[in-house]
């Protein structure tokens, strides 16, 4: 592609050159078996005669067919469908007030990242446009060793504890009689369990909302979720939560695209990502950092230790201190993407970890899960996994052990090894805990000062503008509509009543239902034994704060259409002076300009040049683009209206309320379809008008003033 940059050479140079050792490249190169054998049949088995019976002693067969049965490897339990990428981290100003790590002091370093994203609760095969969180899992490859951020484009989570976790998960995936249904929130186990768990309902509303319906992996936030610790080097320590700001914008797709997007497309995010890092177009995140001090732990009208809550930014502002780019696509899916193991686990001196009870139970689970999935103990050996620092100690053998230990010793202390390999000092920087002060009584049970379930998922809906909030309750009828059983319905109902008694109405109506006034069992059944259930009975919300800006995904500024994808809707004979001024000023500023015409190859202009078609109109659909432009041009008008599923792309365009331009005789395609009545007062929709205004209005990324309109579309 004509745009395509080369990678900086530097920035992700040093686990790049880890990597090369082990890359392999068949061109020019024979083929062989494992042990490098030439081999001049592979497409015929070893028989006794042309027509008998095949030999065992085929080693060829054996050794082909043996690796085959055994490619598959177990999937993640969750987040086991995912896309990845390397890029780098750089450091904008050293924070030595708050942390020693290498990484937040050296702002010379390119560190080197490798990031996955991920869906949850599908399997490796679902499609991408699930309603979902989404994982944003960083390795960060620093010079101290891996630290991995493992977190979520969802600044919370669903449970306050660990223990609840496999119950979660339990009931979200698909139903264990029927293994149905695949990749969705909206079914009877789901809700049956939210309802009966009032902790999970602010996550819950995040993901009724657009953040759980991405436009694009480049265009999501990520979060640690938990408060962890930053440590300086006097061994002072703060209390941080990690955000990562997209470059891009936060920017969704309507539900009714998602659905159609994952029949169409269903790779779209992961093609999406490829891509733009193909075309040079590197996808950039600021990370930030909420920084409280250790003393102002109990100032907050929540508990830090909860990661069902957030912390506002009106309360503790985001600090941006580095900047992420991604700029490589991975060599191999399997190696790479499928082999990656992130652990909350690998942390770097100057790091370290609170006392969240969920993050608590992740620092056993992630390791241990390596073992069923990868196979071994020796899982950090697998070329993506290791660290650019050194690596020696005394772990030895199990299963595929890659490197050769020399010597005598595998113990500590010795002296037939000289001592080696040695400890470091902390002065010298080897790892150190925070030495917190623990007091208290061994005890299974929940702190009182997580029983709070409905400010912050309030919070979260008064935050949200109307075309977010139209969104939300639409997502909740539609998962609740799903749902067969009305005592979990009417539960549901309950909980939403509590955030917001307007939304639990217009949920109720959807369903034609009533909102129940109380529930039986009590709200928070689910939370200990017996006898703390009524004491951990909820209060009612709590309004610390009336609006926060940034939980809008409105909040970040959105100027830029670079990688959008627009479509001109063209066939031979469209007007190349309607055209190419058109398509240079969309290319400018790094748009994907792509025609759809009623057949593949190439269509000719008005000056009889060939043009490049990018997918004929049956191959592909109206939702995978951001934005339509119809060029004018008789004979390409005359040939798009005869074909309905050109009005079909116009209209579906319209209702998902993206920006449409046609010039010229295309004018008649769009009075063909339902933009004929509103494109006067459209604000997204320019007949004859100049570039800019199309490209301004396709960087709104949508126009949902027309949501009214939109919804009495009927495609
Ligand atoms: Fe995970 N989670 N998780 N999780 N998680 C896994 O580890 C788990 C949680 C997250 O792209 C698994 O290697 C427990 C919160 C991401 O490879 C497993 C609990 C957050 C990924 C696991 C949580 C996450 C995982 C499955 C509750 C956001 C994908 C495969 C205590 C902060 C990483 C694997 C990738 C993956 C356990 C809760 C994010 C089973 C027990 C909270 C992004 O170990």
């Amino acid at each position: 592609m004509s745009k395509k940059k080369t990678p900086p050479a530097a920035p992700n140079s040093a686990k790049n050159e880890a990597l090369e050792p082990y890359r392999k490249d068949p061109t020019d190169q024979p083929l062989t078996t494992n042990m490098g054998l030439k081999v001049n049949d592979t497409n015929n088995s070893l028989k006794s005669g042309i027509r008998g019976g095949t030999l065992l002693e085929d080693f060829l067969l054996r050794e082909k067919i043996n690796h085959f049965d055994h490619e598959r490897i177990p999937e993640r339990i969750v987040h086991a469908r995912g896309s990845a990428a390397h890029g780098v981290f750089e450091l904008y100003e050293a924070i030595p007030e708050f942390t020693k790590a290498g990484i937040f002091n050296d702002t010379s370093r390119k560190t080197p990242v490798f990031v996955r994203f991920s869906t949850v609760a599908g399997s490796k095969g679902s499609p991408d446009l699930a309603r979902d969180v989404r994982g944003f899992a960083v390795k960060f490859y620093t010079e101290e060793g891996v630290w991995d951020l493992v977190g979520n484009n969802m600044p919370i989570f669903f449970i306050q504890d660990a223990m609840k976790f496999p119950d979660l998960i339990h009931s979200v995936k698909p139903e264990p009689d029927r293994e149905i249904p695949q990749a969705q929130s909206a079914h009877d186990t789901f809700y049956d369990f939210v309802s009966l768990s009032p902790e999970t309902l602010h996550n819950h509303i995040w993901v009724m909302s657009d953040r759980a319906i991405p436009r694009s992996f480049r265009m999501m936030e990520g979060f640690g979720i938990h408060t962890f610790r930053m440590i300086n080097a006097e061994g002072v320590a703060h209390f941080v939560r990690f955000h990562w700001k997209p470059k891009l914008g936060v920017h969704s797709v309507t539900w009714d695209e998602a659905v159609k997007i994952n029949g169409a497309d269903p790779d779209f995010h992961r093609r999406d990502l490829w891509d733009a890092i193909d075309a040079g177009q590197f996808p950039e995140w600021e990370l930030g950092l909420q920084i409280i001090p250790e003393a102002d732990e109990h100032k907050f009208p929540f508990d830090l230790l909860d990661a069902t809550k957030l912390i506002p930014e009106e309360m503790v502002p985001v600090k941006i201190v580095g900047k992420m780019t991604l700029n490589r696509n991975p060599d191999n899916f399997f190696a790479e993407t499928e082999q990656v193991a992130f652990l909350p686990t690998h942390l770097v001196p100057g790091l370290d970890f609170s006392n969240d009870p969920l993050l608590q139970g992740r620092l056993f689970s992630y390791r241990d899960t390596q073992l069923s999935r990868l196979g071994s103990v020796n899982f950090e050996q697998i070329p993506i996994n290791q660290s650019i620092a050194a690596v020696h100690n005394n772990q030895r053998d199990g299963h595929m052990q890659m490197q050769i230990p020399k010597g005598k010793t595998a113990y500590f202390p010795n002296t037939l090894g000289g001592g080696c390999p040695f400890l470091t000092s902390i002065a010298d920087g080897a790892f150190e805990s925070f030495t917190e002060r623990i007091d208290g009584h061994k005890i299974r049970a929940r702190s009182e000062s997580f029983v709070d379930y409905f400010s912050q998922p309030a919070l979260f809906y008064r935050s949200l503008n109307d075309w977010e909030k139209a969104h939300v309750a639409d997502a909740y009828t539609f998962e609740l509509g799903k749902c067969t059983y009305p005592h979990v319905q009417q539960r549901m109902l309950f909980m939403i009543s509590q955030i917001d008694e307007a939304l639990a109405k217009q949920v109720a109506d959807g369903l034609g239902l009533e909102v129940p006034d109380s529930v039986d069992p009590p709200v928070n059944q689910a939370i200990g034994p017996d006898d703390e259930v009524e004491k951990m009975q909820p209060r009612e919300k709590q309004v610390y704060l009336e609006k926060s800006d940034a939980l809008s995904q409105t909040h970040l500024p959105s100027n830029s259409i670079a990688t959008r994808q627009i479509a001109v809707l063209a066939a031979d004979g469209f007007d190349a002076d309607d055209f190419g001024p058109m398509r240079d000023a969309l290319e400018k500023e790094n748009a994907m300009v792509k025609i759809v015409a009623p057949h593949g190859g190439t269509i000719k202009c008005t000056k009889g040049h060939d043009h490049e078609v990018f997918a004929a109109i049956m191959t592909t659909e109206s939702v995978l683009f951001d934005a339509v432009y119809i060029p004018g041009g008789q004979k390409s008008v005359d040939a798009l209206l005869k074909q309905a599923k050109y009005k079909k792309f116009v209209n579906e365009a319209f209702k998902h309320c993206k920006a449409i331009a046609a010039d010229g005789a295309a004018v008649k395609l769009l009075d063909a379809t339902h933009v004929g009545d509103h494109k006067k007062d459209d604000k997204a929709v320019f007949v004859d008008g100049k570039p800019q205004a199309f490209i301004k209005a396709i960087a709104q990324h949508r126009n949902f003033d027309r949501m009214e309109v939109a919804k009495m579309i009927p495609v």
